[in-house]
């Protein structure tokens, strides 16, 4: 049904189940700036050149988010590692959501093949440069990881066929999951649930409620690399839709909404134009000052990571955070649904 295709020697395997097409695009422009407020999906960031500039966002200083999770993976890794296979120790496949550079992966994939023969690491991710990358990364370091990489955006309606032997360890690190309302976390973690079994593991990062100033300035930093970020989902539409906003006309802004506790990356107008998308046949007004509203990156407590997991279908089992809680990585373990406590979670959350 889906083809797989070998496509270089630092990939075993590629499958794209849904095509990421232009029209996938077209639809949620038309929607987002058909909108009031006008909206674009985050997860149109991520073209190639996107990708490129979301890991330079992940080195920059202001951007403790990576560094953080990257030294709690370093410093506890076999820990985690033990922790996920359990007592029966049984053999691990880690299969992860939006993989990136994988540069945080690589850590716990190194502990993992110290204490198990066989890995195969499992990176899904809507970008083909990143799955390219972060395979190219695992595979340089560790060789004997067989590496099946899927390109997909992560739904509901995608059936992930995960190897059936031995226990499945998902990754959902670098707070990706503060991209979704909660409303709409909840949803793809019970997704994630029913593509795994009873006493499969999560590992989930989550970036945590701080003061304000750090905040901020992780989404307005110094050398302008997230305003460059924020306006690069222009240029793709210029390219794929043949739009011709001027970047030049928009502003990048970051803002803490503490009400709805998360970040928000807006581009306002710097004035009254128009902007014309040919590929819709559809022109857009904006008015000087308005947003078109791109990002929502959520920050968490623990009391709302263990509330999210149980409603989900995951129990929390243990937590590591740096030295200022600034960021956490939650074990959680996918129960028998039996035993969940009841089934109004999931009908909230649908
Ligand atoms: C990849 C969603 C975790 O929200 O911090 C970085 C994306 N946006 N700078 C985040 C992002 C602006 C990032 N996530």
């Amino acid at each position: 049904m889906n083809a797989t295709t070998a496509l270089d020697n630092s990939i075993d395997s590629v499958t794209t189940p849904i095509a990421n097409g232009a029209s996938a695009v077209a639809r949620a422009v038309l929607e987002g700036l058909s909108a009031k407020p006008k909206f674009l999906p985050s997860w149109l960031f991520y073209d190639a050149a996107g990708s490129r500039l979301f890991e330079a966002i992940t080195q920059l200083p202001e951007y403790y988010l990576t560094s953080r999770e990257h030294a709690i993976f370093t410093k506890h890794s076999a820990e985690m590692i033990a922790a996920a296979a359990g007592l029966g120790k049984q053999e691990l496949s880690v299969v992860e959501l939006g993989a990136g550079s994988a540069s945080k992966t690589v850590v716990l994939l190194r502990a993992l093949v110290a204490t198990q023969r066989h890995a195969t690491y499992i990176p899904i991710d809507v970008s083909e440069a990143a799955l390219h990358w972060a395979s190219k990364n695992v595979r340089a370091t560790l060789p004997t990881v067989v590496v099946q990489a899927v390109c997909s955006e992560i739904t509901r309606e995608q059936l992930l066929n995960l190897p059936q032997d031995g226990r499945m360890l998902a990754l959902y690190i670098g707070s990706s999951i503060g991209n979704f309302d909660p409303a709409d976390a909840v949803e793809l973690l019970l997704w994630l649930r029913s593509q795994l079994r009873p006493g499969d593991a999560l590992l989930l990062g989550t970036d945590m409620v701080k003061a304000k100033t750090p905040l901020v300035a992780a989404y307005n930093d110094g050398a302008g690399v997230t305003a460059d970020f924020n306006k690069n989902i222009l240029t793709r539409l210029n390219r794929e839709l043949g739009s011709n906003f001027a970047l030049d006309a928009f502003e990048h802004r970051a803002v803490w909404n503490a009400s709805a506790s998360r970040m928000e990356m807006h581009l306002d107008s710097k004035r009254n134009q128009i902007v014309r998308v040919e590929a819709i046949d559809r022109s857009f007004a904006l008015k000087r000052g308005e947003s078109i509203h791109t990002e929502n990156s959520y920050k968490f407590t623990a009391e709302i990571v263990e509330d999210m997991l149980l409603k989900s279908g995951f129990v929390l089992e243990q937590s590591w955070y740096d030295d200022d809680r600034w960021f956490g990585v939650h074990l959680a373990r996918v129960v028998d649904s039996d035993s969940m406590m009841d089934d109004d979670a999931e009908e909230a959350a649908a």
